[in-house]
This record gives C-alpha cells, sequence and structure tokens, in this order.
C-alpha cells in the first residue's frame, strides 16, 4: 500500500468504503477487510501506525478522525456480515417451496347467499323478512289456507307428522297466516325457512328444503301489481332482459294462480336439456290470496286483496350455478362447497 501524499485526503477516501461495505458479497467484504483494516497492509491501519510521525499540530484531529472511521468501519462490516449469515442460513434452515399452511375461513352456503340475495331484492320493495316455527299445526299448515284435510298434500303418504294434528311445515305459509293473524294490513314480507315432504332424494327431489314464500296485503291490490312485484324479482335476480311469462295453474290459497317462468338461463330460450328443450325454466308458483284465506286469518276480504309467492331455493341455486345434483347441497362435501367460497 502506497504511503499517502496526505493522511488527511487518504482519511476521506477511506470513509467510502463504510458505503461500499453495505452492498457487499461475501467475498467483497472480506475483500474491504483486508483492504482496510488488515494487520499488516489495510490502509486504515497505515495511517493509525503513522500517527506518532506526523507533525504535532495534524496528530489530534488525524487520530481522532482515524479511530472515528475505524469504529464505524468495523460497525458496517459486522453488520453486513451479519446480514449476509442470515441469508445465507435461510435456504437450510426453511423450505421455502413448501406449501403455506392456510387458514381456514367458513363460508356462507350457496343456497343460504341465494336466500340471502333474494331477500334483498325483496327488501328494495318494502318487504321485511320474517320466520316462524318447523313444527306446525294441522291448523295452520293445512286449514286455514284452505287446504281440506283430505287433500292429497295433507296425506301422510306426503307430510311428515309428528302426533295427532302435529307436524313439520310443508311450506313456508303457515308464518304468512300467523302475520296476517297479528298484524294489521298493509302487510309486506317474505318468509325464508326449511320445509318438509315425504319424497325420497334423487336428483331433482329432497324431504327437506329451502323455501322463500312472499305475501302482500293492502287495499288496491290488483294482479298488476303483482306481476310488476314478481317482473321486478326475476329481472334483479336473473339479467335485466330476462324474458318472464306467466301460466295459469291451480292452489287451493290462491285465485288466480299461476306458475312463472323465465327464460332459460341456459340456452337462452332455443331450447336445451336443462329446460327439456321448452327454452322456458319455471321458477315460482303465485297468485291473489284467496278471500277464504284472508277470512281464516282475520282479515276483511271486501277490504283486502294481495298476492302471494313461493320457490324453492334448492332449484334456483341449482340454476344460477349450474349444479346438476341437488344432493350436492345437502351432502356438505367440502369439495364442493369450497367453490363457492367469496
Ligand atoms: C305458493 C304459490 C302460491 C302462498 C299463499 C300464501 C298465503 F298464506 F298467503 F295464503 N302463502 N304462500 C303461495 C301461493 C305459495 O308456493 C308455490
Amino acid at each position: 500500500m502506497p504511503n499517502p501524499a496526505s493522511p488527511k485526503a487518504e482519511l476521506e477516501a477511506i470513509a467510502q468504503a463504510v458505503d461500499r461495505v453495505a452492498t457487499a458479497d461475501a467475498a467483497t467484504l472480506a475483500e474491504l477487510k483486508t483492504e482496510y483494516l488488515g494487520r499488516k497492509a489495510g490502509r486504515l491501519t497505515g495511517i493509525l501506525r503513522s500517527i506518532s510521525g506526523l507533525p504535532p499540530e495534524e496528530r489530534r484531529a488525524v487520530g481522532r478522525r482515524a479511530n472515528e472511521l475505524k469504529q464505524e468501519l468495523e460497525a458496517a462490516i459486522s453488520s453486513r456480515e451479519a446480514a449476509l449469515e442470515s441469508e445465507v442460513a435461510r435456504p437450510s434452515d426453511v423450505d421455502w417451496t413448501m406449501p403455506g399452511r392456510h387458514r381456514w375461513r367458513g363460508a356462507k352456503h350457496p343456497v343460504a347467499s341465494v336466500v340471502d340475495e333474494i331477500c334483498e331484492i325483496f327488501r328494495e320493495l318494502g318487504f321485511t323478512r320474517v320466520s316462524g316455527p318447523e313444527a306446525e299445526t294441522e291448523d295452520y299448515n293445512f286449514t286455514k289456507l284452505n287446504i281440506p284435510l283430505d287433500h292429497p298434500a295433507a296425506d301422510e303418504h306426503d307430510t311428515f307428522y309428528l302426533g295427532p294434528g302435529v307436524l313439520l311445515r310443508t311450506h313456508t305459509s303457515p308464518v304468512q297466516a300467523r302475520t296476517m293473524e297479528r298484524y294489521e294490513p298493509p302487510i309486506r314480507i317474505v318468509v325464508p325457512g326449511v320445509v318438509y315432504r315425504r319424497d325420497p332424494f334423487d336428483p331433482s327431489h329432497s324431504p327437506m328444503f329451502e323455501q322463500i314464500e312472499g305475501l302482500v296485503v293492502d287495499e288496491g291490490v290488483s294482479f298488476v301489481d303483482f306481476k310488476a312485484g314478481i317482473d321486478y324479482f326475476v329481472k334483479h335476480f336473473f339479467t335485466a332482459d330476462t324474458a318472464v311469462r306467466f301460466r295459469p295453474s291451480f292452489f287451493p290459497f290462491t285465485e288466480p294462480s299461476a306458475e312463472v317462468d323465465v327464460q332459460c338461463q341456459i340456452c337462452h330460450g332455443s331450447g336445451c336439456s336443462t329446460c327439456q328443450q321448452t327454452g322456458w325454466l319455471e321458477i315460482m308458483g303465485c297468485g291473489m290470496v284467496h278471500p277464504a284465506v284472508f277470512e281464516n286469518c282475520g282479515i276483511d276480504s271486501e277490504r283486502y286483496t294481495g298476492y302471494a309467492f313461493g320457490m324453492g331455493m334448492e332449484r334456483i341455486t341449482m340454476l344460477r350455478h349450474g349444479i346438476p345434483d341437488i344432493r350436492l347441497l345437502f351432502e356438505n362435501d367440502m369439495r364442493f362447497l369450497s367453490q363457492f367460497v367469496e
């Protein structure tokens, strides 16, 4: 190492080394260490050694600066050494290619999501979401709804009886009946809930399924209000350009009654296996509430009119997601359900 012309100039050159240390790789760091702090030929070592030979007026300033730099440089070198060491240690300590342990997150069942979505659409129209008991009486489940007990629906063959006159509700309509008994019109409610029917499990049936039924009761409610309400729902749940049609039908609790079809969401009306080549999918039953139902529930049928509707949630969930078998919605197989994590 050549002796510097001026120790001050050499010290300033050495000061640059601190920055180089900060980014040096292991080999460069070793070289820098020798170059500046080497016991025999280190540049800083040389300066420190030369202090006693300097003119007295320079000694103090050069000595202080040289010691300062030595401390700085040593600190920078050891912190860089520590950083490099931890980098080098990583691959041997940890397998960075190992998949992370993911945190388990629950999610809504696809049927529950559809129920919430539909209730929200009706909420926009002023409907309140209500619920009621799953174990019911024959009176609320059938009689008050204008379904005679000799109707096939009331047969033990179709209904789960818990005891004489007590059963698992076959629809959520008993909640509508209880609401009409308890509250003055205007009434606008949607009632989601599970219902029970003695059907065997197959690709399109389940003995327990989720339904939403709705009811509107007020003065002057007409078939036009009813069609507008259903149309609003369909266009918001499906798409704004989904065609809707009403087909005459029969229910004991409504008159007139209808079935609502929407344009097939799969083929858009041209015909496919989902819509059995008709281009239409049935999504709900509905109608104007039968005056006998109003009278059975304490509502003046001369003063009030109303409409009601009911739809199966599993069926609509299947349409929405293209699910081919209703049983998938009850098995709780995580490989299936995890596809619906939002
Ligand atoms: C449907 C179809 C048509 C309905 C009727 C009533 C009540 F209680 F107001 F009379 N609730 N729900 C109804 C009407 C349900 O489901 C396919």
